[in-house]
């Protein structure tokens, strides 16, 4: 750890350096004084010197504080003295600052005090993590600004190219290039680059030469812009303090391991919601909603579970059901029978309580006194949603979790549903603001704190929008605070009662399904990309989108596979179920006004390819729910980036950039199709010599990669996939519901380094339902690993490293990749020592695959390979 002063270092460089339009003039400039050393950091005071802001109010002393969290994790603190100013609640926060600085740090900091910055660099490497010197540092009431530049040696390593991901939600290519980006959740469909839906104000930065990454969090919840040029990053919040942390890898993974730590690490999905889902506003009754449950059983596509959105429902309104079109009898009996196929129903249910005497929910809201109000903190405040004029349940109102259990408790008994689709949470509304009185276009200033004018509104520039536009008004009441402060956090409240709710009524690990997010919601929930479009661009977006949010700590995400309005095309609708099958959560979606786009409605050639993309789908369930496993223990991504797991072999910039072709952990790398048209797809083969294989087939289609190469890729197919030496995967016979298929034989699939025929995997077994089963220790783990014996042989061992899932899985056969000595084509195989002689082997492939083995998963075995 180093800690240098920095003395006197004259305004100068602020005023010449600033080139921000927005900051005209003289840029304020602070000192850093009474620095002083706490037992894991630092703290003083930053003393307001000159200038100042743009619009006023800028506080002339704030409270500085720094802390060593962890080896791996700064965390910097600017807040007003008298800390009254509104701070994102930290309930969700798991961080335990430690008392003491931790011995080793990954990073150096450097203080400078006069004007105030903070440098930050990778000790080992002194990469520059952060460094707001050179930017204007402006804290006012309702504006603060501060940024980064970017290290100029990295960029200048990197071809001049600066890797940034993150920042969302939005629709665009995972990497970022310039551009003002706005966060502020909004149901604004997927406008491209436009703020959407969520709330993650975390970017991850990339170095292409070193493979090293770090990532940047800034703990606030108002409306913010983030401007990114070539050179650097500028946060632009209206309220809040500044909480940034940083976190130093240096591997991508281990950053999100970090991030995920810090904001929830995310969640276990039940096993029944990584099957197959199709939903469609627009199935005006049950009977329609049946046959589409038939139909998919009649031609053998599996349909775990059926949806409704809105339709169901009695006028709009949340916990009933159409007595005519959904007789609730019916509902329950079909429901029933739903479960009794093993199958599951899951149904929307959105915040907006429609405002009528004499409706339940309504009356019981008014009882309690739970609804969100206006700004007399008095009355309660409507939005305009599907039922009309509604309230909205505060969810940050204690007393609204008995709300919420009575309503749902109710709900529940009479419709089993298996989960919850949570949409509209933003909170969206038809009309702006209070409905009556909407912020006028062009009013932006107030002359006083006023939230419905604040002076800078995030995104007014480029969509000429007020924060209220198709949401509350920025005074309505919370139990917590205003809507300025806490429209972001909306949905975690929300996500966070519900959860807690149906656990106690279920008993079960719930399924949620939220639009809404904010950081570290994916301890709790799942998600889908919102409102999408059946174009060829929403589909190849929809990685993108789905990579960002393994970011944000929402690994089970998924957008709607054929798209959700406009009508889809056949051939759209084949590749999205190609490229869908492989979302951890995989959905199709129709709007009202589209054409159908169930999948037996395309013919017989679409009715084969989807039977074999969603067999190739659940034999890889608990591969699946393996690495939801991992990342619920360490934090991190089921769906990956190349640069993940080739960034240390492969140190070209072209790999930072790569966002249609996508690993599932660390063993499969797809490549789907993403345009129309085309019949061969060409993806990029990462620099690594494990070799990569045709997961299908076992050939060996580069030793070493770093190559482009073209594939075939038929309409009628399974999108392109690749297996990466080294890695072990286990798959499952696929069976109509993922209940039967988790209680199927497994395989291995055993893909050797061709370096040095090690290869590794892991399996994670539970009973797919039960809460806290990892916390609890209700699950069982094996590791298997290949090392090699001779120059002919290997041994292949599988460890139990827990068994307290009691189960009678078998392990019947293990397939071997990259065999590539074998000439002859004869083996000696033992297993557990005794001979075993029923395997196949294919010479010109390098493929052997041993089948009726018989034995437990759930065992220390080991087979030992000897082949000439
Ligand atoms: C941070 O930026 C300042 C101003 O551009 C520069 O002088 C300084 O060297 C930078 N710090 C690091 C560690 O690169
Ligand atoms: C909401 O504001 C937008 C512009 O910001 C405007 O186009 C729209 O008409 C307004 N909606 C209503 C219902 O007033
Ligand atoms: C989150 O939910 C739990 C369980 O109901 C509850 O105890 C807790 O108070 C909730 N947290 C907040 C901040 O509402
Ligand atoms: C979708 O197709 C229907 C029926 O052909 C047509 O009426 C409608 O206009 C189409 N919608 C769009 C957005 O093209
Ligand atoms: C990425 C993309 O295609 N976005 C589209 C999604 O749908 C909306 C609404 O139709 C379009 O405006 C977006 O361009």
């Amino acid at each position: 750890m180093r800690f240098s002063h920095t003395s006197k270092f004259i305004g100068i460089l602020l005023v010449t350096i600033s080139l921000i339009a927005v900051v005209t003039s003289q840029n304020p400039y602070y000192s850093l004084d009474q620095l002083g050393r706490t037992n894991n950091g630092f703290s003083g005071f930053l003393n307001l010197q000159q200038g100042s802001g743009p619009y006023g109010g800028d506080y002339s002393q704030l409270k500085f504080d720094l802390f060593y969290e962890a080896q791996d994790r700064l965390h910097i603190r600017i807040g007003d003295v008298s800390n009254q100013r509104w701070r994102v609640p930290s309930w969700f926060i798991q961080s335990n600052t430690p008392s003491n600085a931790p011995a080793n740090l990954d990073y150096q900091v450097k203080l400078n005090q006069h004007p105030f910055g903070i440098e930050v660099t990778r000790t080992s490497t002194g990469e520059v993590l952060f460094n707001s010197t050179s930017l204007p540092f402006v804290f006012e009431d309702q504006y603060i600004t501060f940024g980064t530049t970017f290290d100029q040696k990295q960029k200048a390593k990197d071809n001049n190219q600066v890797n940034i991901y993150g920042l969302g939600e939005r629709a665009r290519p995972f990497r970022y290039t310039p551009g003002t980006f706005t966060i502020w959740n909004l149901d604004n469909l997927n406008n491209y680059n436009e703020n959407l839906y969520g709330t993650h104000p975390f970017y991850l930065q990339y170095f292409s030469n070193s493979g090293n990454a770090h990532g940047v969090f800034l703990l606030n919840s108002n409306a913010m812009d983030i401007v990114v040029t070539n050179d650097n990053l500028q946060w632009r919040t209206i309220g809040g303090v500044i909480d940034l942390y940083i976190f130093t890898g240096p591997t991508p993974d281990q950053v999100l391991a970090s991030y995920h730590s810090l904001i929830g690490k995310p969640q276990l999905p039940a096993y029944f919601s990584m099957g197959w889902n199709h939903c469609r506003y627009g199935y005006k009754t049950l009977d329609e909603v049946k046959t589409v449950v038939q139909k998919y059983r009649e031609n053998n596509i599996p349909l775990e579970t059926i949806w409704n959105d809105i339709d169901y429902m009695d006028a709009y309104k949340d916990f009933t059901t159409d007595p005519v079109r959904y007789p609730l009898g019916q509902v329950k009996q079909f429901v029933s029978d739903l479960r009794s196929n093993k199958q599951h129903y899951v149904v929307i249910v959105d915040p907006g309580i429609k405002y009528e005497k004499g409706y339940y929910a309504y009356d019981y809201g008014k009882e309690l006194n739970i609804f969100i109000k206006k700004s007399d903190g008095l009355t309660d405040i409507t939005g305009d949603v599907w039922p009309g004029i509604c309230t909205f349940p505060d969810f940050t109102n204690p007393k609204t979790t008995t709300y919420w259990t009575t309503l749902l408790k109710k709900f529940i008994d009479d419709v089993p549903v298996s989960g919850l689709w949570l949409d509209m949470n933003e909170q969206s509304s038809f009309c702006n603001g209070s409905c009556t009185q909407p912020v006028p276009i062009g009013m932006k200033r107030a002359l006083q704190f006023n939230p419905n004018y604040p002076p800078y509104v995030p995104g007014f520039n480029q969509y000429r929008r007020q924060l209220d536009f198709k949401t509350l008004s920025m005074d309505a009441k919370y139990h917590i605070g205003m809507n300025y402060d806490v429209h972001a956090l909306y949905a975690l409240y929300q996500i966070n009662v519900t959860d807690a709710v149906l656990k106690s009524i279920t008993g079960k690990r719930p399924f949620i399904l939220t639009r809404a997010s904010y950081a570290g919601i994916g301890a709790r929930t799942s998600k889908w990309l919102g409102d999408n479009e059946s174009t060829w661009q929403s589909m190849k977006l929809s990685i993108s989108g789905m990579l960002s949010m393994q970011l944000f700590g929402i690994p089970h995400i998924g957008a709607d596979i054929c798209g959700f309005l406009g009508n889809t095309t056949l051939e759209l609708c084949a590749r999205w179920t190609q490229l869908g099958a492989y979302y951890p959560f995989t959905r199709n979606h129709n709007d009202l006004k589209s054409i159908p786009q169930e999948p037996y409605l395309f013919g017989t050639q679409f009715i084969d390819m989807i039977r074999n993309v969603l067999a190739n789908r659940y034999s890889l369930l608990n591969y699946y729910y393996t690495q939801f496993y991992r990342v619920h223990v360490n934090g991190g991504a089921v769906i990956k980036p190349l640069f993940f797991v080739f960034g240390k072999h492969d140190p070209s910039p072209a790999l930072a950039d790569i966002d249609t072709q996508f690993m599932v952990g660390n063993a499969l790398m797809v490549i789907p199709v993403v345009q129309e048209n085309v019949r061969t797809v060409t993806g990029y083969l990462p620099q690594h010599h494990a070799g990569w294989f045709n997961y299908f087939t076992g050939e060996l289609v580069s030793a070493k990669g770093g190559v482009y190469k073209v594939f075939d890729a038929p309409l009628y197919t399974i999108a392109n996939t690749l297996m990466i030496g080294g890695n072990i995967v286990q798959k499952q016979i696929p069976s109509y519901s993922t209940a039967d298929t988790s209680r199927n034989p497994f395989e291995l699939v055993v893909a050797l380094c061709q370096k040095d025929w090690r290869a590794h995997g892991e399996v994670f077994v539970d009973d797919g339902e039960s809460i806290d089963t990892i916390e609890r220790g209700l699950y069982s783990h094996v590791t298997f690993v290949t090392k090699p014996l001779t120059s002919n042989s290997f041994l292949l061992t599988g460890v139990v490293d827990k068994n307290n899932y009691q189960n009678n899985l078998q392990l019947n056969t293990v397939t071997v990749y990259g065999l590539t000595f074998v000439k002859q084509g004869t083996c000696q195989i033992k297993v557990n020592g005794t001979p075993f002689t029923q395997y196949t082997i294919d010479t010109s492939k390098g493929v052997l695959r041993i089948n009726s083995l018989g034995l437990r998963l759930v065992d220390n075995n080991d087979i030992q390979f000897e082949c000439y």
